[in-house]
């Protein structure tokens, strides 16, 4: 049987060819559905891989459906959600990061969530990726939401560890978060020590503003890298360019 999706294969063929991917993320609590849809354009036609659509608040469930359906009308790349809760599932997106909290203290936010969420995942047909989500700093809402135990930025190590884990536990991709807005984008040192023992597909996202931060992260073993907070700044369009084509300067770097 195989149980891995399209939206899977995709991320994998361009992950196994040496490409690092731009993901842009839409939090639905600060976008419309036209304004949504057309940011992911901007995004889609910058260069991003992947959108994902979600975020740490919760916001009216017929809006996110409308946000989710039009940013698919209007991309040709996956759109996947990344649900705060079971109130982050739609039926208009291709696949779900079907996440565990790993340093969660609440066991809601472990397994509770998913166990409420994955008949509705099941009925809308969406692509599940187990994903372990790792929150790293404590000053974001993802954390205070999750009621996170989250790794001290200043421990980089300690992601060596979750990432251990989350692979021996088959979750095929890992997370790693500093929280969105986070004034310092997510330490590289903590994707590098995670990448050491984790096989599968590494996100790494949460205060990503610059080409150099992202750059860092990619460098240091992140396979796709998430931009959200930039997706709402003034001249997003160039910023989230020029991150795009620095990403594909280090797939030319790893294919020499
Ligand atoms: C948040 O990792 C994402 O969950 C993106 O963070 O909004 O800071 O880019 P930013």
């Amino acid at each position: 049987m195989d149980y891995v999706g399209p939206v899977e294969k995709y991320i994998l063929k361009n992950r196994n060819g040496g490409t690092k991917m731009l993901a842009a993320l839409l939090d639905p609590d600060s976008f419309d559905a036209r304004g949504a849809a057309r940011v992911a354009k901007v995004a889609e036609d910058a260069g991003a891989s992947l959108i994902l659509v979600g975020g740490s608040t919760v916001v009216e469930q017929s809006h996110l459906d409308r946000v989710t359906r039009d940013v698919k009308r209007n991309v040709t790349i996956p759109v996947i959600l990344f649900p705060n809760n079971v109130t982050g599932i739609t039926k208009y997106a291709d696949a779900i990061l079907f996440m565990s909290m790993m340093n969660s203290t609440n066991h809601y936010f472990m397994y509770g969530a998913q166990v409420l969420g994955a008949r509705i995942v099941h009925r809308y047909r969406l692509e599940a990726l187990p994903t372990g989500y790792v929150v790293i700093g404590g000053q974001s809402s993802a954390s205070f939401v999750g009621y996170a135990n989250p790794l001290p930025s200043s421990r980089p190590e300690l992601a060596s560890v979750y990432a251990m884990a989350a692979w021996y536990l088959g979750m095929r991709f890992l997370y790693l978060e500093a929280g969105s807005g986070s004034i310092e984008p997510l330490s590289p040192d903590a994707v590098r020590q995670a990448r050491k023992f984790y096989p599968g597909v590494i996100l790494a996202g949460g205060g990503i503003k610059t080409e150099r931060d992202a750059s860092a992260l990619a460098s240091s073993g992140a396979d796709i890298v998430v931009v959200g907070n930039l997706m709402e700044t003034p001249n997003f369009e160039e910023k989230i360019k020029t991150i795009a084509e620095s990403l594909k300067k280090i797939k030319n770097k790893i294919r020499k």
